[in-house]
């Protein structure tokens, strides 16, 4: 049995941040079930790295976001099922907007709903990407 194996593709996601805290979503489909994940997707054609931020929260949780900056790269294996998935994933930090805005669950398809959570408290299991970084130390807030 011949297996189709595609590419490495482009992931782009967001450490939305609102004080000590980052937005998670609880995922539906897609890779792996009940996952904690960042918003985000995947970059379209001709996209800026905060263009394709931009669009990908917005499409998810319904929130505007500004101070949208780039923060580091990592370079991943998956599995969906039994299929092996190569994502070099962009990730980026932001600030909603409006302070004042909640987030809504605006693919409820893809995803359970979205809370703030303390990043010193997170919650398991995070996709893969993640929990690597967060196990790494790696501090997504900017130092002053
Ligand atoms: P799209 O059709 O809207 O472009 O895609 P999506 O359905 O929103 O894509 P996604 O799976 O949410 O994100 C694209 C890929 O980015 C995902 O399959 C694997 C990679 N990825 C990571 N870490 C994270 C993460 O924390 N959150 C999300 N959403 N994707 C991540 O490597
Ligand atoms: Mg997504
Ligand atoms: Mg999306």
């Amino acid at each position: 049995e011949e297996e189709r194996i595609d590419g490495p593709r482009v992931g782009l996601v967001v450490f939305l941040l609102k004080g000590n805290k980052i937005l998670l979503g609880r995922r539906i489909t897609s890779i792996e079930n009940s996952v904690y994940c960042l918003p985000g997707g995947h970059l379209e054609f001709g996209e800026s790295f905060e263009e394709c931020a931009a669009r990908e929260v917005k499409e998810e949780t319904g929130l505007d976001i500004e101070k949208i900056e780039f923060l580091t790269v990592t370079n991943n294996m998956f599995k969906k099922g039994r299929k092996p998935c190569h994502y070099v994933t962009i990730f980026m930090r932001a600030v909603s907007a409006d302070p004042g805005q909640v987030p809504e669950n605006v693919e409820p398809n893809k995803c359970v709903g979205w809370d703030w959570y303390e990043y010193t408290n997170l919650p398991k299991p995070l996709l893969a990407p993640l929990e690597q970084l967060v196990q790494a130390g790696f501090d997504p807030f900017p130092s002053n």
